[in-house]
């Protein structure tokens, strides 16, 4: 009987001396359920349903360098070692469930000192007992419900935050986390330094794409020092704005990834940028598989990508037609935690249950699943 053929899906992805069990991961997504940066039993049960569920990688949500780093005050930490240490529970359910524990490390920059989504969505406003200083590259406010004018960063707070960046690897590594993501995207700080909607500043860390771009390889060189190199080191940048210049954006993106690698990032995760509100998006199923195959070919680095992949054969297309490494499902986990199990059913991989841990795999083979 001819064999049918095998999704690409579910073939392992060997970066660095990580070996992922398949090119399915979860995408980091915020919870905004912990206190004070600290990461309680929601965390460890959420991230492990995910690698029990079958995903080869699970990236945990952004998580602050610093405090002020936070999104919202309902944002996860990783800035002292009491929150490493709880860190270490949620990487360790990962791992043993049989996926890689991955993290992004995060500084919100402008959009900073915001409302957790279903209390608002806007800055706390000043005077109010969560509220705290916003930074960021120039004084120019995000707008609509982002109102708040953050405070033009000085070279010893760039310098304080690339320490940051570098405390919270090292933290990372120290919680057991095998993937390390920096959030280079969504007009959060990272992103906001490189984009000249935001960047207006006269010091070598504007004026041009070259200064706009020192920032981030000032922190992938400093990251790069204390993550260990057998290990993947890489980042979720914004490609993308929509904004009406994007050939442009583009361009400089490709130079600056190009930078990167020679730095040693080992994959991109490819996104959006959000930097500015008055943005058209084109939303629709895998709508960045074209921008993300186009860096990947033009760069010559593994990619990885995320935007209404949730479909499993628009998942299977993306690995098999070589335009991603690693699809990245969110929101369909957060509504199937075995989305995995599932698109193994769905693309009639040959025993499907075997993309879930041993223990249940077992039964459900047993009994002819
Ligand atoms: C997100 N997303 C996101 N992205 C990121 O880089 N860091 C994060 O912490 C979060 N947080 C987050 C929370 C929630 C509730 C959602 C829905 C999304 C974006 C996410 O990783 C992913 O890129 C998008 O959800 C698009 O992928 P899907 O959902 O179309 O598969
Ligand atoms: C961006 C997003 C926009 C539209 C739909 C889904 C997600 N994310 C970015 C997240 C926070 C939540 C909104 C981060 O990058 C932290």
């Amino acid at each position: 009987m001819k064999e049918k053929p095998q999704p690409k899906l579910f073939t392992p992805f060997k970066l660095k001396s990580i070996v992922l069990r398949n090119r399915i991961a979860v995408p980091p997504m915020c919870q905004y359920l912990s206190e004070e940066g600290m990461p309680n039993d929601w965390h460890i049960t959420h991230y492990a349903q995910f690698a029990r569920g079958g995903a080869g990688l699970v990236i945990v949500e952004a998580t602050a360098v610093s405090p002020e780093g936070r999104i919202t005050p309902g944002c996860l930490g990783i800035w002292n070692d009491e929150q490493m240490e709880k860190h270490q529970d949620i990487a360790l359910a990962i791992k043993k469930a049989g996926a890689s524990p991955g993290i992004q490390i995060a500084h919100a920059g402008r959009k900073a000192n915001s409302n957790i989504p279903w209390e608002g969505n806007d800055h706390i406003p000043e005077g109010h007992a969560n509220s705290w200083e916003i930074i960021a590259p120039s004084d120019i406010p995000f707008g609509r419900a982002l109102s708040k004018v953050p405070r033009e960063m000085s070279i010893n707070d760039i310098q304080c935050v690339t320490k940051d960046f570098v405390s919270a690897a090292k933290r990372s590594l120290e919680a057991g986390y095998e993937w390390l993501e920096l959030h280079f995207a969504h007009g959060y700080l990272a992103q906001s330094f490189f984009s000249s909607h935001t960047n207006k500043r006269t010091d070598e860390y504007g004026v041009d794409v070259k200064g706009r771009s020192r920032f981030l390889l000032e922190i992938l060189k400093a990251v790069r020092e204390v993550w260990p190199d057998h290990l993947p080191l890489t980042a979720r940048f914004g490609v993308l704005e929509f904004d009406g210049n994007d050939e442009q954006t583009v361009i400089e993106t490709i130079e600056l990834v190009k930078e990167f690698k020679i730095i040693g990032l080992d994959l991109l995760n490819v996104s959006l940028g959000f930097t500015i509100a008055e943005t058209d998006i084109p939303w629709g199923p895998a709508f960045m598989a074209p921008i993300a195959v186009r860096i990947r070919n033009e760069t010559g680095l593994p990619v990885a990508s995320a935007w209404g992949f949730g479909e499993p054969d628009l998942a299977e297309k993306a690995i098999q037609n070589e335009e991603l490494d690693i699809v990245m499902i969110g929101k369909a986990h957060l509504a199937n935690p075995h989305w995995t199990f599932y698109a193994a059913l769905k693309l009639g991989l040959d025993k499907p249950s075997w993309v879930l841990p041993v223990s249940y795999a077992y039964w459900l083979e047993k009994y002819n699943v």
